[in-house]
């Protein structure tokens, strides 16, 4: 049965633009929140509340009503470590807070690629890998994965993390023919996310069925998360791209160009 009112983060952003529409099924509310301008309510079924995570009152008001969570709210680039702090990490921080005094007790994280970027390509990594966070963005999201992890051991609020690759329409360069997570199998992955009991925190993986894959999911299986597409169909589009120098970090390391991101002073 869907939620009685969901409450999607980010949703003026590029994941969250889609999510607008594929998440619909799983609510009968969808909440749609952003600091950035959003279209408004196109129907009964949205609720559309501007916020700025880094305001503890304000995300408190916001969670209101609410019985499920998608946070995909914050910056989604390497940047200064102030412009994360506000955002990413005191913004993942106000929505459990929130969550705790209002009850709410399953949340899915927009965790990201970039809390394992330095380790290599050649690496396979399940979600027990010792994270190697690329820089203060992947910091801020390993920090929410902690804060996954402690308020389900303190509190019983059950989070799925889900570290994505690279959801866009399609895999932009070589790196992401491995890293890329087709809005479909996102969409599957969510519901999966939001609907399996007892996941505790759950890490997992948001790739597509690709074929030269760097991460197993076999600790997550639970969730039944079952990718439908793969980058394959792209492969002679994005190869027809000139190939990176050798020694460029994005054909090095998972994080790709995120590594070599900074210093911003
Ligand atoms: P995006 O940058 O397009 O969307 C993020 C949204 O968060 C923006 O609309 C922005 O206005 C909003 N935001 C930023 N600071 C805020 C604040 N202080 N208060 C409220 N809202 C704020 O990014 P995208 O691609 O849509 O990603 C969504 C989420 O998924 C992000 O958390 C990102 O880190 C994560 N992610 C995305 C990946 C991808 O491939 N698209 C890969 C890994 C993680
Ligand atoms: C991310 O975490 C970013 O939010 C997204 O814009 C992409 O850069 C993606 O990772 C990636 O690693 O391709």
């Amino acid at each position: 049965t869907p939620f009685n009112r969901l409450l999607l983060t980010g949703a003026a952003g590029g994941l969250g633009k889609v999510l607008r529409e594929t998440l619909a099924p799983y609510a009968k509310i969808l909440r749609l929140s952003d600091i950035a301008p959003m279209a408004p309510a196109a129907s009964p079924h949205e609720e559309v509340v501007p916020c700025d995570l880094s305001d503890k009152n304000a995300v408190h008001a916001l969670l209101e009503g609410v019985d499920a969570i998608c946070h995909f709210g914050g910056v989604s680039v390497e940047r200064p470590f102030e412009e994360i702090l506000g955002a990413n990490i005191c913004g993942v921080f106000h929505v459990y807070e929130a969550a705790r005094r209002h009850g709410i007790k399953r949340i899915v994280f927009a965790s990201s690629n970039h809390v394992i970027g330095f380790y290599e390509q050649s690496e396979t990594l399940d979600a027990n890998a010792r994270r190697r966070p690329d820089g203060y963005y992947g910091l801020s999201k390993s920090y929410g994965e902690d804060l996954a992890s402690f308020y389900f051991d303190r509190y019983g609020i059950e989070t799925v993390s889900i570290r994505i690759g690279s959801s866009f329409p399609e895999p932009q360069n070589r790196r992401m023919m491995s890293t890329w997570l087709s809005y479909r199998d996102l969409t599957h992955l969510l519901e999966r996310a939001l609907f399996t009991p007892d996941v505790g925190h759950t890490v997992v993986y948001g790739m597509s069925a690709n074929r030269d894959v760097w991460w197993d999911n076999h600790l997550a299986a639970h969730l039944g998360f079952e990718p439908q597409d793969s980058s394959e169909i792209f492969r002679s589009k994005v190869e027809a791209q000139p190939a990176p120098e050798p020694g460029d970090p994005v054909a090095i390391y998972q994080g790709g160009a995120f590594v070599a991101a900074g210093p911003f002073d």
